[in-house]
C-alpha cells in the first residue's frame, strides 16, 4: 500500500469534482508550426542571450491569448449558482507542471502583456519552483484559463479535463512531420502539431468550440498574427 501524496490527494479532489461536475466535450484540431518552428530556431542564439530557452509552448500562450480576445466566453467563470458567467479582462494562464509529487497549475499572470522571453523565463522559473514544493497557494488561484502540454513528452492526443471554474483548458501533444497537401497538387513535409480543447458545455456551444480552436490554429500557424 502506497499512500498518495498530499499533492495527488488535493488535486484529486479538484480533478474527480470537475469530472462528475462538467459535461465535458473536447475538440480536436492541428496546426501548421512548421514556420513557427523556423523561426522559433532563428531565434535560438537570441534566446540563450536573453539568458532563456525558447520551446513552442509560449508562442502558444501568445495565440490562446488572441483566442480569448476574439471569443471572450472561454476567458470566463462560472458563478458557484452555475447562472451567471463571469467575463475576465485580464488573461492569466494556468500551466501544468509535471513534478514529481503530482500535478501542479501555476498561474502565468497578464500574459497579454508580457514578451516571448519574459514568459519563458516566468514559465521555467515556476516550473522549477513547482518541481521544487514551492510555489505560494496565490500562485495557483486565479487563472482564466489553463494549458496543458505534453508535447515534449509525446503522445498524438489527450483530452484535458477542464479546471474549473474555468470552462476550457488546451492540450497540447507533440508535434509530429507529416505530408502536406498543397494547392498545386503536391505533397510537402510540415510540422503539425495537434491540439484539443476540453470545454464546459454548459457554457461553450460545439460551434464555439471549433470555431476557438480553428482560429487558433491559424494564429499558431502564421506567426506574423
Ligand atoms: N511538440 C514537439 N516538441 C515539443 C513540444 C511539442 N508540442 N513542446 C515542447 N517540445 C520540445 C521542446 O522544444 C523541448 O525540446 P528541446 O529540448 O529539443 O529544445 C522539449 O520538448 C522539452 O520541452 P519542455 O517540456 O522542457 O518545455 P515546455 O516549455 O514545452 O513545457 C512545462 C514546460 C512546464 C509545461 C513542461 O515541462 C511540463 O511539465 N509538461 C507536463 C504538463 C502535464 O503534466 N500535463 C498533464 C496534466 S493532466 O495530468
Amino acid at each position: 500500500t502506497q499512500p498518495l501524496s498530499k499533492i495527488k490527494k488535493l488535486s484529486g479532489t479538484h480533478l474527480h469534482r470537475s469530472w462528475v461536475s462538467v459535461p465535458h466535450v473536447t475538440q480536436f484540431d492541428e496546426a501548421d508550426i512548421t514556420g513557427l518552428e523556423k523561426f522559433r530556431k532563428s531565434l535560438a542564439n537570441e534566446a540563450e542571450k536573453n539568458g532563456v530557452k525558447l520551446t513552442p509552448l509560449v508562442f502558444i500562450m501568445k495565440a490562446v491569448v488572441s483566442a480569448l480576445k476574439a471569443y471572450p466566453a472561454f476567458n470566463a467563470s462560472l458563478d458557484s449558482s452555475g447562472e451567471n458567467l463571469i467575463l475576465k479582462k485580464y488573461f492569466h494562464l494556468g500551466v501544468a507542471v509535471d513534478t514529481p509529487n503530482g500535478l501542479m497549475v501555476p498561474v502565468v499572470r497578464d500574459v497579454d502583456q508580457k514578451g516571448i522571453y519574459e514568459l519563458s523565463a516566468e514559465v521555467a522559473e515556476i516550473a522549477q519552483r513547482a518541481r521544487e514544493g514551492k510555489l505560494a497557494p496565490k500562485e495557483l488561484q486565479g487563472g482564466c484559463f489553463s494549458i496543458s502540454s505534453l508535447g515534449g513528452i509525446g503522445g498524438t492526443q489527450f483530452t484535458p479535463i477542464v479546471n474549473s471554474p474555468e470552462v476550457a483548458i488546451l492540450g497540447v501533444a507533440r508535434a509530429k512531420m507529416q505530408p502536406v497537401y498543397q494547392s498545386n497538387g503536391s505533397f510537402e513535409a510540415g510540422l503539425i502539431l495537434p491540439l484539443a480543447l476540453s470545454y464546459d458545455h454548459r457554457v461553450i456551444d460545439g460551434a464555439q468550440g471549433a470555431r476557438f480552436t480553428h482560429f487558433l490554429s491559424q494564429s499558431i500557424a502564421d506567426i506574423r498574427r
